[in-house]
């Protein structure tokens, strides 16, 4: 599409659209017409796409995963699509800004974390390799909860991003199935002797698809995430109430239906084993399964070969339902036995773990599960006692290790225990997690068959988090080394021939400068703190939560203040830290933290003593949009959680790729960082994994110790409790509580001293601005190697055995 045939097909789009004039129109309106436009044009590609994958009997991949976080998608759409001139230059022409358009889209927040960002980023690079390969997940109502800020407290108000509806989505009534619920299982013997099983006086509850395009990198690709809402199905009680006029009982049930499908959890690792999770964990699952069935015979294919033409890949365990449901469906669908549906089953099933964390390992009581799913329950039962059964051949007599292995075991469900159970392969997400995986939290498993464990780092998509997030950076590199890093990230490593390009990398601290003015501006306006833009911007972004160590971040900013205010003239580069991140509504500490680095920053931000040489910024509402402006404006990523807990991390890949460096644990990818990078360009400090292992072996440390023999330490962990922040006294005492007489879980007070000194560290190169530069290019030339294309090509040859499939036009 040419300039003028955009604009005449805009304006013809927006007129038919809202009977307005382009005069006439809202900024609202125009970003639809714009929305719309480009559905008309991603559709044909789609059919194509699809059509193709049909005859070619292509193997087809779900990722199956409870959140997505995908951000906005119009400005990511017009990129893959090679639209975005075109379409910003006719705009223009007609007047109208392109970026106030885009701001009109809300970010679709359909995930916690890392997990549901890593969700995305696979679609986007699936699409992007031509692989044939789709989400499957929930379309949750409300997203995450928006957080804002109030007297220096987190209040989450409801996140409602459909409200003005969203221009992505196709809703496919047609392909809705029903998913069901309660009732009981009849088992009856059938004329040739076969038993099988009836559910019934189930509830049917309706799924019906919203079907969003994932549009891939300028190859004509267009790829599917289907998220499921709940719905009220046909002829179901809600009609029998009102039909005896039982109004309210009516209402009661549609919004007991509706619920399935309306909030996201705002937890992401402590599940709350609330029986409405289970549900809609179930709830995706089945009508994912179903649905994938029902697309797998209209194509004439034999149930036997199923597995050779379907993958599903379990996002950690919210979706290891996935197991049990398709064992039911083989079974009592398809009418095949046990061994058969088994051996289909594990063949189709893969599965990603995701955390170490114990309270995130996700377990359900039997009789709650069992009243809710009966028949799975039966499944799941089977499948244990098979297990325990070969367990029992293969280890004679070892009680213990068959009980740690048993998928139900002491009145549970061990989710974890069912998705190594039910599928081909196993991974962790980056070496040390994998590691982990191996020698600890599945060790037993991992003795027993080896061969299914692998690990796979995880990686970030370049195209949203360089070519979205960062076009002048973008254009430096293409204009310094060509555009083929575009489509082979790993060939940024050219970058570094310009390692002693003094030109070049003058140019690269001009873009960091530019990135880092349009967050002053947004910072002075959204908060009126203004921020010395010769500063380090020192950037810690992520969920709030103790493992994550944002408090080592706080004590350590606590503990500058206290030097400056010994010595106002304190030789040191100014910094500004900066914070983003949600706290989970009934996580107390993490809300605490929120509270202490929203009051610091008060306090520090308003005394003129120090000069400018110290700010703390708390950004409200952390989301993929906050986060594009936040990674290119990023002198240093704060990467500081106890070693061993973070399972990869994808922020600090981010933040790699738009040159900032790395102060870290060697814990989860920023090990592989380190390796990339080498060590000169990364500040490393703390405990290492073993050793905090071997701390936690031996049950802890004394943090009191640490208090009595480090005075700064003493100091900052006294002013948490002794009146020094205005607030009424005894407000951080159960923080303070919590560092030293529940004695410092996550060794904050034990890395104290070498975080300070890492600090040091990086002042020092700071001020070598050469050799702060050269660093930088070095983390972005390295940064290939944390594209999510490199990870998804090792799932799709290693794991999902999944093929290209190329659309052409
Ligand atoms: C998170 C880990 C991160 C990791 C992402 C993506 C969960 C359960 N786990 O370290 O904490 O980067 O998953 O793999 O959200």
């Amino acid at each position: 599409m040419d300039k003028e045939g955009f604009k005449e097909t805009y304006i013809r789009k927006l007129q038919a659209l809202h009977g307005k004039s382009l005069e006439e129109s809202s900024i609202h309106d125009q970003y639809i017409a714009l929305g719309s436009l480009l559905r008309d044009y991603i559709s044909p590609n789609w059919i194509k796409t699809n059509q193709q994958y049909k005859a070619n009997s292509d193997k087809q991949l779900y990722y199956f995963s409870i959140e997505f976080l995908l951000g906005k998608l119009l400005d990511m759409n017009l990129i893959n699509l090679g639209m975005k001139e075109v379409c910003q230059d006719g705009l223009a022409e007609l007047g109208i800004n392109l970026s106030v358009l885009l701001q009109q889209e809300p970010d679709a927040g359909l995930g916690n974390g890392g997990l549901g960002r890593l969700a995305a980023c696979f679609l986007d690079s699936m699409a992007a390799l031509s692989l044939p390969g789709h989400g499957c997940g929930i379309r949750y109502t409300y997203g995450l909860f928006e957080q804002k800020i109030v007297k220096n407290y987190q209040v989450e108000l409801p996140d409602n991003w459909l409200k003005d509806g969203y221009i992505w989505e196709y809703r496919r009534t047609d392909k809705a199935v029903e998913v069901s619920f309660g009732g009981h299982v009849r088992s009856i013997v059938k004329a040739d002797g076969r038993v099988c099983y009836l559910h019934e006086s189930a509830e049917a509850i309706l799924a019906v698809p919203y079907d969003i395009p994932m549009i891939g990198y300028q190859n004509n690709t267009v790829n599917t995430l289907r998220l499921w809402s709940a719905e009220l199905a046909h002829n179901d009680c809600y009609f029998t109430f009102r039909n005896r006029n039982d109004f309210v009982k009516a209402i009661e049930y549609k919004n007991s239906v509706e619920r399935i499908s309306k909030y996201l959890y705002p937890d992401d690792t402590h599940p709350e084993g609330r029986l409405l999770r289970l549900k809609q964990e179930y709830f995706f699952v089945s009508a994912g399964l179903q649905s994938i069935l029902k697309g797998f015979k209209s194509a004439n294919h034999k149930i036997q070969f199923f597995s050779e033409k379907i993958g599903v890949h379990i996002n950690d365990t919210h979706p290891a339902l996935a197991v049990p449901e398709l064992m039911r469906i083989l079974i009592d669908d398809e009418n095949l036995g046990w061994d058969e549906a088994w051996q289909i089953t594990t063949q189709t099933i893969s599965y990603t773990n995701h955390t170490v964390l114990p309270e995130a390992l996700e377990t359900w009581p039997v009789d709650m599960f069992q009243n809710l799913l009966p028949r799975i329950y039966m499944i799941i039962e089977e499948i244990n006692q098979r297990f325990c059964k070969e367990l029992w051949e293969h280890y004679p007599g070892q009680w213990g290790r068959i009980a740690d292995m048993a998928v139900i075991a002491d009145g549970v469900i061990h989710m974890a225990r069912l998705a190594v159970v039910g599928s081909h392969s196993v991974n962790g997400v980056a070496k040390l997690h994998s590691d982990i995986l191996q020698q600890y939290l599945l060790h037993n498993y991992y003795q027993y068959d080896p061969t299914k464990f692998h690990n796979k780092t995880n990686g970030i998509t370049h195209r949203r988090w360089l070519l979205k997030a960062n076009p002048q950076l973008t254009d430096l590199i293409s204009n310094a080394i060509g555009t083929n890093w575009i489509a082979e990230p790993k060939e940024l490593l050219l970058l570094r021939k310009y390692a002693k390009d003094t030109v070049f990398k003058e140019q690269l601290a001009t873009i960091k400068l530019k990135n880092k003015i349009k967050l002053v501006d947004h910072i002075y306006s959204h908060y009126g703190i203004s921020v010395n833009l010769h500063s380090i911007f020192d950037i810690q972004i992520k969920r709030i939560h103790a493992y994550k160590r944002q408090i080592l971040n706080v004590l350590h900013i606590m503990h500058l203040y206290n030097e400056l205010k010994i010595n106002p003239q304190l030789d040191m580069v100014p910094r500004t830290f900066i914070f983003a991140g949600k706290a989970a509504p009934g996580y107390y500490i993490a809300k605490q933290t929120v509270k202490l680095i929203n009051i610091l920053g008060s306090v520090i931000n308003h005394d003129k003593t120090i000069q400018d040489k110290l700010k703390v910024v708390f950004m409200e509402n952390y989301s993929v949009s906050l986060g594009e402006m936040l990674f290119p404006a990023a002198d240093v990523s704060e990467q500081i959680s106890t070693a061993s807990k973070e399972a990869s991390g994808t922020g600090n890949m981010k933040f790699m790729m738009n040159g900032a460096i790395t102060i870290g644990t060697l814990d989860g990818a920023n090990i592989e960082i380190e390796e990339a990078v080498g060590p000169e360009n990364i500040i490393i400090f703390g405990l290492t994994a073993q050793q905090a292992l071997d701390y936690y072996k031996h049950g802890g440390y004394n943090a009191w110790d640490v208090y009595n023999e480090d005075m700064r330490v003493k100091k900052v962990i006294e002013q948490l409790v002794n009146g020094y922040l205005p607030d009424e006294r005894e407000e951080f005492r159960p923080l303070y509580d919590y560092l030293l007489r529940h004695n410092d879980e996550f060794f904050v007070l034990k890395d104290f001293a070498a975080y300070v000194d890492a600090h040091q560290r990086l002042d020092h190169k700071f001020r070598q601005k050469q050799h702060w530069q050269s660093m930088c290019l070095e983390n972005i030339a390295h940064s290939g190697l944390f594209s999510s294309d490199k990870t998804i090509r090792e799932y799709a040859a290693e794991t999902w055995n999944l093929e290209r499939s190329i659309i052409r036009r």
